[in-house]
């Protein structure tokens, strides 16, 4: 499955025109499990196995996966409860590590390898083991090698149950992922593609939903009723703008915070790389219809990525719902902009960009030596980050409140991600943000300055790092010091 250059669009517009036509039997999505922790696998390993990813005349693809599945199990666990699990590392010759993304463990339990933790060599386990203190919808993936080892297929969903859930009919997880495929469906090994480095990470050319190819795979819903979006981007680099047809979800979380519940915009639902986002749906859709889903973020690469099939039976309930109920807030320390202490984080680098050096573990580099010898191309404040042996970005007090402004300096989208906390968005480009969202992870655009805002309460060594893995790899990551 070829690709073209500099995005991965018209790829992706080929395949889906190459694919059969929509099979009408199936549903996406698992079903909500019931039980919770005691649910979980004890291990998740990590090794390779083979998946039908691609449409159905093409072969399964060979990928790295948690459990023998890409997604890797849904893990569910209630709110304030211990979770527990083991990794093994069965994958041929790599180190990994699990980092729990968004959620605010202890240092020594995020998975980041040198910094956290050791590197969990082949053969060897790591036991995770730590509280949940906030509900809702959070993943997991490896913090080595990233790039490669995500975009091989190991990530999964992670579930905080509220103590008291909103009323719903049913309870889904989406986890939509994108790879680079061949013409013969197995995974092209580009990983570190000097291209994707430097413009906007590795796009793929199949998207699929919790480890199928959606489009063979509709949504089966019934009229009138009310289903929970869980939805997880996995995707190494790839932004979807999702929009439902004629439904309007309501969003009622982001980055698994409760947000006061809102009808989605005009773009639809916007989501970067580590983001999530969980939406209330109405299928208020009459028996027998059948609605595309489709992602247009990019300009030009409009594709439908998922079907919504209405089963022919009569509507479940007659007449409107009730309002959407807001989620019951997390135990989050209310960050005071007025106290603060302000921090500048500048994200730099990438093609057509002004970087000309950046710091790279202690030496000022030109930028072509970067790339050529490091293959690094961003930077953070001057510096070209590597996991291990960096001077943090910063070092926050700990109890103290900050207000940080990332300011992009380049020409690419980064969706910034920090470790250990959730932070307020305070503004985009000055102006306030709608609902001051608490999130983990956001997305900064080309030249565009964003303040957001916390309570350094967590102690610790913290990553802050693009989520275009690639960027990450390629410099766009360091250390926030809080103690
Ligand atoms: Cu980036």
């Amino acid at each position: 499955m070829k690709r073209e250059e500099g995005g991965g669009a018209a790829g992706r517009r080929d395949f889906l025109k190459a694919s059969a036509s929509l099979a009408l039997a199936g549903f996406l999505g698992a079903p909500r499990v019931a039980g919770a922790a005691s649910a979980n696998p004890a291990v998740l390993e990590a090794a390779p196995a083979a998946q039908q990813l691609a449409p159905a005349q093409y072969p399964a693809t060979a990928v790295w996966a948690y459990n023998g599945v890409t997604p890797g199990p849904v893990l569910r666990v209630r709110q304030g409860e211990r979770l527990r699990i083991a990794l093994a590392n069965g994958l041929p010759g790599q180190d990994t590590t699990i980092h729990w993304h968004g959620i605010r463990v202890p240092n020594a339990m995020d998975g980041v390898p040198h910094v956290t933790q050791p590197p969990v060599r082949p053969g060897e386990r790591f036991a995770y083991e730590f509280t949940v203190p906030d509900a809702g919808t959070y993943w997991y993936h490896p913090h080595l090698a990233s790039y490669e080892q995500v975009a091989r297929g190991l990530h999964g969903a992670l579930i905080v149950e509220e103590e008291r859930p909103i009323e719903v009919d049913r309870d889904l997880v989406w986890v939509l992922a994108d790879w680079r495929m061949t013409r013969h469906a197995a995974i092209q090994e580009d990983f570190n593609d000097l291209h994707d480095l430097t413009h906007a990470g590795r796009l793929g050319s199949v998207v699929t939903i919790n480890g199928r190819y959606a489009r063979e795979h509709p949504l089966a819903v019934r009229a009138g009723e009310r289903v929970r979006l869980r939805l997880v981007n996995a995707a190494v680099a790839r932004i979807f703008g999702l929009r439902f047809a004629a439904h309007r979800p309501v969003v009622v979380a982001l980055d698994g915070q409760p947000v006061a519940p809102h009808p989605l915009g005009e773009r639809g639902l916007v989501l970067a790389p580590g983001m999530r986002a969980d939406l209330v749906i109405d299928f208020d859709g009459k028996p027998g219809e059948r609605h595309a889903i489709e992602d247009a973020y990019y300009p030009g690469d409009r594709a439908a990525v998922a079907e919504i099939a209405y089963a022919d039976d009569l509507p479940r309930r007659a007449g409107e719902r009730g309002a959407v109920p807001r989620l019951p807030d997390n135990p989050l320390a209310e960050p005071d902009p007025a106290r603060a202490e302000r921090h500048e984080l500048a994200l730099q680098g990438g093609a057509m960009g002004a970087l000309r050096e950046a710091r790279v573990r202690g030496e000022v580099l030109p930028i072509q030596r970067m790339l050529r010898e490091h293959h690094l191309a961003w930077a953070i404040n001057g510096v070209a980050g590597k996991a291990r042996g960096d001077a943090p970005l910063l070092e926050l007090r700990h109890g103290r409140h900050y207000v940080l402004t990332l300011r992009n300096e380049t020409g690419w989208e980064h969706p910034m991600h920090l470790h250990g906390h959730v932070f307020r968005v305070l503004t985009r480009n000055r102006a306030p943000v709608p609902h001051r969202p608490w999130r983990d992870t956001v997305l900064v655009g080309r030249h565009e300055t964003v303040e957001i805002a916390l309570v350094a309460d967590n102690p610790g060594d913290w990553m802050f790092h693009c989520h275009t893995l690639l960027h990450q790899e390629g410099g766009m990551m360091g250390v926030i010091r809080v103690g």
